[in-house]
């Protein structure tokens, strides 16, 4: 395997979606590959800094978690404002975050417009009483014009393979600058987790690309 290719921009990726969906824990396990049962409830805004490797290149993100109480929400399109990618999360097992989805994504938009790679996460794949299904949400993500993905934030591969379709699909206006061809270090995205797009993982489907012509 080559040397992957180091970029020097710092990718913004935010979080949103409503309170109890799942965006937390999301960022934890792709952060630190964990999932804890009883996660607190974010107070304001956290972060987290991820090298990723996706393909042959290396980048440096920075992981904003916001809080989707009503009391957080107008903090949110602060950190929206100059992201590169923005998860709008909802949990399958609830029908009023996905509801809520509209108001997220136009939030969204309302901040970055189109230039934005929105993603619709439909979280926790894992449970069996969905109220909301596969289907919904990709007709949600055709109107909205956005990726979609189902994930467990139980389960680290698809957790992995949201951000993989993110950073994949980063606009060409991104500037991004490849600064030197860099051996590895201490990522934590080495790439050895023996994982096949699209196979090998439970509950959930793969997204496809179904928007977002520039
Ligand atoms: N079964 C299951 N539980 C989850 C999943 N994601 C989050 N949870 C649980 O749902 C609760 C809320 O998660 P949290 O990450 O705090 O949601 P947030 O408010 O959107 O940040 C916590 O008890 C998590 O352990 C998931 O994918 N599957
Ligand atoms: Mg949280």
């Amino acid at each position: 395997m080559s040397a992957p290719t180091e970029t020097s921009t710092t990718v913004k990726v935010v979080l949103v979606g409503d309170s109890g969906t799942g965006k937390s824990s999301i960022a934890l396990q792709y952060a630190e590959k964990r999932f804890e049962e009883h996660k607190a409830f974010t107070l304001g805004v956290d972060f987290k800094r991820v090298d990723a490797r996706v393909d042959d290149t290396l980048y440096r993100l920075q992981i904003w978690d916001t809080a989707g109480q009503e009391r957080f929400r107008s903090l949110a399109p602060s950190y929206v404002r100059d992201a590169w990618i923005v998860f709008v999360v909802y949990d399958q097992t609830r029908a009023d975050t996905f509801e809520a989805v509209d108001y997220w994504a136009d939030m969204v938009r309302h901040e970055r417009g189109k230039e934005v790679i929105m993603v619709l996460v439909g979280n926790k794949a894992d449970l069996p009483d969905a109220q909301v299904s596969y289907q919904e949400l990709e007709d949600k993500a055709t109107e909205l014009e956005c990726f979609f993905m189902q994930t467990s934030a139980a389960n680290y591969l698809m957790v992995r393979r949201v951000f993989d379709l993110a950073l994949r699909n980063l606009p060409a206006t991104l500037p991004i600058q490849v600064v030197r061809r860099a051996s590895l270090g201490n990522d934590n995205q080495s790439g050895s987790d023996g994982e096949s797009d699209g196979d090998g993982e439970k509950g959930g489907k793969s997204a496809k690309r179904v928007c977002c012509r520039s």
